[in-house]
């Protein structure tokens, strides 16, 4: 059967994974690849309704397991609806981010335990791993402060710095244990060079 690749751009606030997306996808239309730009929590209908569950803010607070499975509900339906065809049909898959948020906001930042999540990634996707996860790093005060220019904040975003540097080290973590998987870009360079940086890695996965 014929796969495509799974590609999936991660990072803390503010680190430009939007703009950055946009620069991948046509990076890869360019050269001709048939592309699928979707993201999570979200990606189908029903997985975009989880998505507005898990950010809104709300007066009762969140449980972190309910969380972590919201989180693992939407990424089920996300996967049987549109990363599997995708991939199945040759297709790209490029997602604004996926499991690895989970490690990094549900683990580093809630301080779930990372065998809960592993569990979790076992059942909802089976072997289903990224080829390649970018990850966009940056100071997390740097990011902050530029996504806090966007206007209204939801839940994630409204939560405080210490939260923020565990989820970047939890990224951080993620690029040690296997770091093959990974491309680590500076995001805190002018756009230019970000994507530049980007544009390398985009051409020796090409060439692979
Ligand atoms: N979440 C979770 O907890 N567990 C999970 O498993 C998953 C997700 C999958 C929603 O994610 C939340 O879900 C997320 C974690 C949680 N919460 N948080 N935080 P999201 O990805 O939709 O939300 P986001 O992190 O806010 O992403 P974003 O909208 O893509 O924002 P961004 O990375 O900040 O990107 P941006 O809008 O492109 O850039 C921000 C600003 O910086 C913008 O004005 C740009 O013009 C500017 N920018 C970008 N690059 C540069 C450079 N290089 N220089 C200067 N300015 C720049």
């Amino acid at each position: 059967m014929l796969r495509g690749k799974f590609l999936t751009i991660e990072g803390t606030e503010g680190v430009g994974k939007s703009t950055n997306l946009a620069f991948v996808r046509d990076w890869l239309q360019a050269k001709g690849i048939d592309v699928v730009v979707t993201r999570e929590p979200g990606g189908t209908p029903l997985a975009e309704e989880i998505r507005v569950l898990l950010l809104a803010k709300r007066e009762e607070s969140v449980d972190e397991t309910a969380e972590l499975l919201l989180v693992f509900a939407a990424r089920a339906q996300h996967i049987a609806q549109v990363i599997k065809p995708a991939l199945a049909r040759g297709a790209w898959v490029l997602s604004d981010r996926f499991t690895d948020a989970t490690y990094a906001y549900q683990g580093g930042g809630r301080g779930l335990s990372k065998e809960t999540i592993t569990q979790l990634e076992a059942l909802v996707q089976g072997d289903l791993r990224p080829d390649l996860t970018l990850i966009l790093d940056i100071d997390v005060e740097l990011g902050l402060n530029r996504a806090r220019q966007r206007g209204e904040l939801d839940r994630f975003e409204s939560e405080t710095l210490s939260f923020f540097e565990r989820v970047r080290g939890a990224y951080r973590a993620r690029v040690e244990d296997a770091p093959n998987r990974y491309a680590v870009v500076d995001a805190g360079q002018p756009l230019v060079q970000v994507q530049a940086d980007i544009d390398l890695v985009l051409s020796r996965l090409l060439t692979y």
